[in-house]
């Protein structure tokens, strides 16, 4: 064992490093993590803490899932990437797969979260010149204001987060944005002929978990069927059994008509994302027209599949529910003057701090981790909770318990 005040060096070091040679666009908690199994992870002093972000919810099967580890192991050694200049013997496998899973004719392999999101763009556009009678360059596409989908330029220019887009002007054109959960106005905004498409978080993440009203997906998407515009849900963040369901749009039985997928599609190991569609949207894309070059390699898909079925196997919807529904009720029982608010689906949840004596949902995140617990403030007075969804009812117990001594240190 080291000594506890060599590896504080360590911790240091590691800190300095990024400090010293990295870009500054995080600013990270001062935990410096090397070791990560199921809902845990250590930090390079030793320390366990339980992680209550997931990897922005890229990790919902758990740090280093055993079984996902031996398929990346194995494939790695085998082939990793062709490029897609030649075919592969895992793509159309995985691309069977996933389809038949989601229910869709088609799928188009990326990598980032973000390159899903333009894909989706580039085919919700090339569709809507095909099939509607929009002039060139006249396509508009609906976003709603409080809306994450990346940080690209295209798509940081329908955010409404100043700090997303200041200073990064010029923007792309084309975006409409309504306010979100409110029907009212995407039907107004739909009324506009040149509307090719209406993307939305089915809940929206980084705005800080915010939950839709009960019916708002059905009918926005009903109200883009008959105006034949594209229904697209972003559920990068949302789905793969965050919420409860495989798909967040499951809870109000929609079908978007682009369905965009990443983060635990690769269970943490590397960046796997996916647009699905049926063949009358994802056709209208050319050979030439769009791609990647790590985009369907036989690495991704054979860790994509291997990390779905983990989801199924291991029932981690059903368990997200239940934990969920645990976790919530149980906070909303504890009365505490800085924690005035607890939402979510599943296991997407959210607290809001009410600042006091000066303390705000930083230092509550600082304790947090003293007292074994990793989330990350957003906002400044929002804190996430989306612990890994292998997580176990007395784990959860556990979490709750640290949750409400830290409060009370306040
Ligand atoms: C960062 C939050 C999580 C997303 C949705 C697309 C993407 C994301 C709905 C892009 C990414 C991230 C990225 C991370 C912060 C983060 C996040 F704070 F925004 F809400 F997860 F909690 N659509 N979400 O949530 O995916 O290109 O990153 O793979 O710092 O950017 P990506």
């Amino acid at each position: 064992m080291e000594t506890s005040k060599e590896t504080a060096v360590a911790a240091n070091y590691f800190i300095e490093l990024e400090e010293r040679y990295g870009a500054h666009n995080y600013h990270p908690l001062p935990v410096v993590l090397s070791r990560g199994e199921g809902v845990f992870v250590w930090d390079t002093e030793g320390k366990q803490y339980f992680d209550f972000l997931s990897s922005y919810s890229a990790v919902n099967q758990g740090h280093c899932h055993p079984r996902i580890v031996t398929s990346l192991v194995e494939q790695a050694g085998k082939l990793a990437l062709t490029s897609r200049a030649f075919y592969n013997d895992k793509l159309g496998e995985y691309e069977k797969y996933v389809t038949e899973l989601f229910g869709y004719d088609k799928l188009l392999p990326m990598n980032s979260g973000a390159e899903a999101v333009e894909t989706a763009i580039k085919l919700c556009r090339k569709w809507a010149y095909k099939n509607k009678d929009i002039a060139r360059n006249q396509a508009k596409i609906i976003f709603c204001e409080g809306n994450f989908h990346g940080r690209t330029i295209s798509i940081i220019s329908a955010s409404t987060d100043p700090t997303a887009s200041t200073n990064y002007g010029p923007f792309t054109p084309g975006y409409v944005i309504i306010p979100y959960n409110n029907l009212a106005a995407l039907e107004d905004a739909l009324s506009d002929p040149n509307v090719a498409g209406f993307i939305v978080e089915p809940i929206q993440g980084e705005a800080g978990v915010v939950v839709p009203d009960n019916g708002y997906l059905s009918k926005a998407a009903a109200l883009c069927r008959e105006n034949n515009v594209l229904f697209i849900a972003d559920e990068i963040q949302t789905g793969l059994a965050r919420t409860g369901k495989m798909l967040a749009c499951d809870y109000e039985n929609v079908k978007p008509d682009i369905l965009i997928l990443g983060k635990a599609l690769s269970g943490g190991m590397l960046p796997v994302s996916a647009v699905l569609a049926n063949d009358n949207v994802m056709l209208t894309i050319q050979p030439g027209e769009h791609g990647s070059t790590y985009g369907g390699n036989p690495l991704a898909c054979v860790v994509a599949t291997t990390a779905l079925q983990v989801i199924l196997d291991e029932k981690l919807s059903e368990n997200a529910t239940k934990l969920g529904e645990i976790l919530r009720s149980e906070l909303n029982k504890f009365k505490h003057e800085m924690l005035t608010l607890v939402r979510g689906k599943g296991l997407m949840n959210a607290i809001v701090i009410k600042p006091s004596k000066g303390k705000d949902a930083w230092d509550v995140c600082l304790k947090l981790a003293a007292n074994g617990i990793l989330a990350k403030p957003t906002h400044g007075d929002i804190i996430r909770f989306t612990p890994p969804l292998v997580m176990t009812e007395e784990q959860l117990y556990e979490c709750i318990a640290i949750i409400k001594k830290t409060l009370n240190e306040f």
